[in-house]
């Protein structure tokens, strides 16, 4: 192999395309740590994503949710589908537990060139969880893969973030928890579009199933919108999958053309990337030490943290703005105040 890093690069990029296992294996490495190389990556391979479906499944810990996405797996794979799943585990604050606990579970894939699975552990940095989930998509995206299921533990404003910009969310409960109430509470009822409640076999699955069409009652619904269905699942024997892979092709086929979702998950990168490469360029220009001494001027109570964003700003981006933009800035000021 050449030590050229662009040429290594551009050996990657075409293995990601490809689908080679270790080359797809590697560019998640890479976009996950979020390194430069990983954006570099990205770059490369980025014409090539957008066709994959996105999946996202939450729900609370233990619900179920791993051994359902296996289940699911199995039916994509029987109809040729291509598969990815990336479980985003919060506790672990390593990548081990998360990824042996999977691999049992997700195991008989393991000899499947057809299935790329990921575990992501949020190593408690959670704003870059999402970043980072989509950029790992977007490896297995541009790899050929056509169904991504993402799996989070919906109990984070990150992960249900993550799930809510999948093309589907599927929300999963288990009875008897007193998770519905709440789940209520974390505003989770309002992000699905399928409710799963899994682990029927167990007491009080009906009772929980009519909790959630009781709160489904207390919206209006338009003739022609996606009313989700409830559905009961015993994810260990299979019971209820086949129905579970129906409604998510179901809305999949009653939302053909509706790249809302993936409209929103390329807004809120670009805002994200934005953001990063602002304050970068901002560090960059403040004077040495500038930053230290407002910062010393809040703790001193001299100052607000917001009044001095503003200031900064003030001071070093928009006085910097070219004159046309400080002709286009008085003027509006001018119209506004006649
Ligand atoms: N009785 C019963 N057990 C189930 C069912 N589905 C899953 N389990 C068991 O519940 C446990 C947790 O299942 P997982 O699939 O790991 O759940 P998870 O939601 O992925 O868990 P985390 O990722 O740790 O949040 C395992 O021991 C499963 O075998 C079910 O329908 N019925
Ligand atoms: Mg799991």
């Amino acid at each position: 192999m050449t030590s050229d890093p662009i040429i290594r690069l551009g050996s990657l990029a075409a293995g990601v395309l490809a689908a080679d296992p270790r080359a797809v294996a590697r560019a998640m490495s890479l976009v996950e740590d979020e390194s430069p190389a990983g954006a570099e990556l990205l770059r490369a391979v980025f014409a090539r994503t957008g066709r994959a479906f996105l999946v996202g499944v939450t729900g609370p810990p233990g619900a179920g949710k791993s051994t359902l996405v296996d289940r699911l797996t199995l039916e994509a794979r029987a109809e040729g589908t291509r598969v990815g799943v990336i479980a985003v585990d919060p506790t672990s604050p390593f990548s081990g537990g998360a990824v042996l606990g999977d691999r049992v579970r997700m195991g008989r894939h393991a000899a499947d060139a057809g299935v790329f699975i990921r575990s992501m552990a949020t190593r408690g940095h959670l704003g870059g969880v999402a970043r980072a989930t989509t950029d790992v998509a977007a490896v297995l995206d541009a790899a050929g893969t056509e169904l991504i299921f993402i799996e989070t533990v919906g109990v984070g404003q990150d992960e249900v973030d993550i799930a809510r910009t999948a093309d589907v969310t599927v929300v999963v409960f288990v009875p008897g928890t007193g998770d519905d109430v709440q789940a209520l509470k974390a505003g989770i009822m309002e992000i699905a579009d399928v409710f799963v409640v899994n682990k029927a076999d167990r007491e009080g699955g009906d009772r929980l199933v009519q909790a959630i069409a009781a709160n489904q009652a207390l919206q209006t619904w338009t003739a022609d919108a996606w009313r989700p269905p409830i559905l009961k699942t015993v994810a260990t024997t299979g019971e209820g999958i086949p129905q579970l892979w129906g409604a998510i092709g179901e809305y999949r086929a009653r939302h053909p053309r509706d790249g809302t979702r993936r409209r929103a998950r390329h807004g809120q990168r670009l805002r994200e990337l934005l953001a990063a490469r602002f304050l970068d360029h901002l560090e960059r220009t403040l004077p040495p030490g500038e930053l230290d001494r407002v910062v010393d001027r809040i703790a001193a109570g001299e100052i607000d943290p917001y009044s001095a964003a503003d200031e900064l700003v003030e001071q070093y981006v928009v006085r910097r703005a070219g004159p046309t933009e400080r002709g286009v800035r008085r003027a509006r000021r001018t119209r506004r105040s006649e």
